[in-house]
C-alpha cells in the first residue's frame, strides 16, 4: 500500500523537525503546520514544525561552529562524502518520487525527474571536489609567483521554491558544500518533506553535524535567515516579488545574493517547422508541471502561414490531456499547488477572457467536482489570437495556461519573445540552420532551445536568466562555484627583497 494510502487508512500523521546541530527537533515556537496533497486536501502529508527568527538563530549557530573544520576538509574528501549521497540519493528514488508526488502534485514521472535531477547535480557537483580550479599567473616582478584559487564564503542561507521539491535544493546544497560553506535551508513552505528526505540523506552519507541545516516554516524564518549578520549569502528561487525585498535587505547588509526568478518563456514555431514534434514540444512545454515552472513555455509564438493548423492540432491534444491526481500512472496534469495558487491563475484566466481579441480556444474552467472536489484543479488552457502587450502576453501565470500569438517574419518574432521583463528560456521549431543560429544570437534570454520545449535543462550546462530572470547568477554548471565561492588572489614573493610592484623598474 502506498505511504498515502497507509496514511489516510490509519489517520495517523506523522511529525518532522527541523534538523539543527545534527539533531532532529521542533520549532522553539512549539508550533507545527501541515503539509497537504494538493491533489486531496483530506491526505495530510505531515507535520512540520512552524520556525520562528529564535530557531533560524540556532540553525545559524550551529552552521558557524561547524564551519571552519568543514572549511579545512579538503575538497576531494567533502566530495566522497557527496559521492556517498548520490548513492543514496539513488536508492531511495522510488520512495522520494511517491513523496514529492503526494506533497507537491506533479505526476510521477516528473517527479522522478526531479529526484534524478537531484541525483544528476550530487555526482556531477561532486566531482569539482577534484577540480575547483584556480590559476597561476606571471607576476610583474622577477622571482615572485602568482595564484589565484577559490575560497568559501561562509553560512549560506538557500531558500527554496515549491515546485522542484528535490532538484532546487540540491542545485544550491550541493555546490555550497563542495565549496566549503555550511548552510541554512529554508524549505519551500508546501513541499518541506521533499528537503527533509534530501537532508536525511545527507545525514546518513556522513555529512558532519551543523554543515546542513533545515528549518522549515513560512516567511518570517526566511526574513531571519536572509537579515542574520552571520549569513553571508543568501541563494533564492521564488517570485521576482519576494526575490526583490531580499535582495533589498541583502544590499543594506552587504551579503551576495543569488536571484532566480520568474519567467515569460516563448517557443517561436516557424514555417518550416516540423509541426507534429512542434506542437508535441509546446504541450510539455505548457502543461507538464501543470506549467509551474519557471521555464515553462507560458507563449506559443507561431508563424501565420502555419498558424491555423498548429492552433488546431495544438488545441485538439491539449483538450485530451488527463488531469488528475499525480499518483495516478495516467495522469498528465496535476493539480496546482495550493489555494492561493489556484485563485491567482484563475485570475489570470478571468483576465485573458476579458481581454480584447484574445480567444479562449479551451479549458479556463476549474474542476471542483467529483475526484477532483478536494484537490486544486485547473483545465489545460489556451488562448490563442493573443497580441503582444495584453496582460497574459507579459505576465508569469505559473499555471496550466499557456497564449498563443500570430507573427508574419522571425524578426518580428524575436521583438516578441523579448519583449518581456523576463528572460529565462526560449525555444525555436524550424529546420533551417541559419533561421536556428540566428535565432539563438537574438533571443535574449539565460537558456535557448533548438527544436525542444522551454524546458528540461541539464545540470552540467548553466542554469539562470536574463533581465527580470535574476541578478546576473548562474546556478549548476561549473559556473555556480562563482556563487558558492570567491577569489583569492595569492602573491609569493621568493626574491628575499622588498620589491614593489608598479614602482620598481625591473632590469631588461
Ligand atoms: C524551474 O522551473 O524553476 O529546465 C526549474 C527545467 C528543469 C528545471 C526547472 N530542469 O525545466
Amino acid at each position: 500500500m502506498s505511504k498515502a494510502k497507509e496514511a489516510k487508512k490509519s489517520n495517523k500523521t506523522e511529525k518532522y523537525y527541523n534538523y539543527i546541530g545534527g539533531e532532529w527537533v521542533k520549532s522553539a515556537s512549539g508550533e507545527w503546520f501541515e503539509n497537504v496533497n494538493p491533489a486531496d486536501t483530506t491526505d495530510i502529508v505531515g507535520r512540520f514544525p512552524k520556525s520562528t527568527a529564535e530557531d533560524v538563530d540556532q540553525a545559524v549557530a550551529a552552521a558557524k561552529s561547524a564551519a571552519t573544520k568543514w572549511r579545512r576538509t579538503p575538497a576531494p574528501k567533502r566530495a566522497e562524502i557527496l559521492f556517498r549521497l548520490g548513492e543514496i540519493l539513488r536508492a531511495n528514488k522510488e520512495r522520494y518520487t511517491e513523496e514529492m508526488t503526494r506533497e507537491m502534485g506533479k505526476v510521477l514521472k516528473e517527479a522522478g525527474g526531479d529526484v534524478q535531477e537531484a541525483i544528476d547535480c550530487t555526482y556531477y557537483t561532486a566531482g569539482e571536489g577534484r577540480r575547483l580550479h584556480g590559476f597561476t599567473t606571471k607576476a610583474e616582478m622577477p622571482n615572485k609567483y602568482a595564484m589565484c584559487e577559490r575560497q568559501p564564503v561562509g553560512i549560506c542561507g538557500l531558500i527554496t521554491p515549491f515546485n522542484f521539491p528535490m532538484a532546487i535544493p540540491s542545485w544550491k546544497l550541493i555546490p555550497a558544500l563542495v565549496c566549503g560553506n555550511t548552510v541554512v535551508i529554508k524549505s519551500g513552505e508546501d513541499v518541506p518533506l521533499s528537503t527533509i528526505n534530501l537532508v536525511k540523506a545527507c545525514e546518513e552519507a556522513g555529512i558532519p553535524k551543523g554543515v546542513v541545516n533545515v528549518v522549515n516554516g513560512f516567511a518570517e524564518p526566511g526574513a531571519a535567515l536572509v537579515d542574520h549578520d552571520d549569513v553571508r549569502l543568501i541563494s533564492f528561487t521564488g517570485s521576482t516579488d519576494t526575490g526583490r525585498i531580499i535582495a533589498e535587505a541583502c544590499a543594506r547588509k552587504n551579503k551576495i545574493v543569488s536571484l532566480e526568478m520568474g519567467g515569460k518563456n516563448a517557443i517561436i514555431v516557424m514555417d518550416d517547422a516540423d509541426i507534429d514534434n512542434a506542437v508535441e514540444g509546446s504541450l510539455w512545454g505548457a502543461f507538464g508541471t501543470s506549467g509551474q515552472r519557471c521555464t515553462a513555455s507560458s507563449r506559443l509564438v507561431v508563424h501565420k502561414k502555419v498558424y491555423k493548423k498548429f492552433v488546431e492540432k495544438f488545441v485538439e491534444k491539449a483538450k485530451k490531456l488527463k488531469v488528475g491526481n499525480g499518483l495516478d500512472p495516467k495522469t498528465e496534469v496535476g493539480p496546482v499547488i495550493n489555494r492561493q495558487a489556484m485563485d491567482k491563475i484563475m485570475n489570470y484566466i478571468a483576465i485573458g477572457r476579458d481581454e480584447d481579441k484574445a480567444t479562449l480556444a479551451c479549458g479556463g474552467n476549474a474542476l471542483t467536482k467529483g475526484a477532483y472536489k478536494h484537490g486544486y484543479f485547473i483545465e489545460p488552457t489556451v488562448f490563442a489570437d493573443v497580441k503582444q502587450g495584453m496582460r497574459i502576453e507579459q505576465e508569469e501565470i505559473f499555471g496550466p495556461v499557456t497564449a498563443i500569438i500570430p507573427f508574419a517574419t522571425l524578426d518580428e518574432a524575436i521583438e516578441i519573445v523579448n519583449g518581456v521583463k523576463y528572460g529565462l528560456s526560449s525555444a525555436i521549431y524550424t529546420q533551417d540552420v541559419n533561421q536556428a543560429f540566428y535565432a539563438t544570437q537574438e533571443l535574449y534570454t539565460g537558456i535557448c532551445y533548438v527544436n525542444s520545449a522551454t524546458i528540461g535543462a541539464e545540470v552540467h550546462l548553466p542554469f539562470g536568466g536574463t533581465k527580470g530572470t535574476g541578478n546576473g547568477h548562474r546556478e549548476a554548471g561549473t559556473q555556480v562555484l562563482d556563487i558558492f565561492s570567491e577569489w583569492k588572489a595569492i602573491y609569493v614573493d621568493y626574491s628575499g627583497k622588498l620589491q614593489k610592484a608598479q614602482i620598481d623598474e625591473v632590469e631588461i
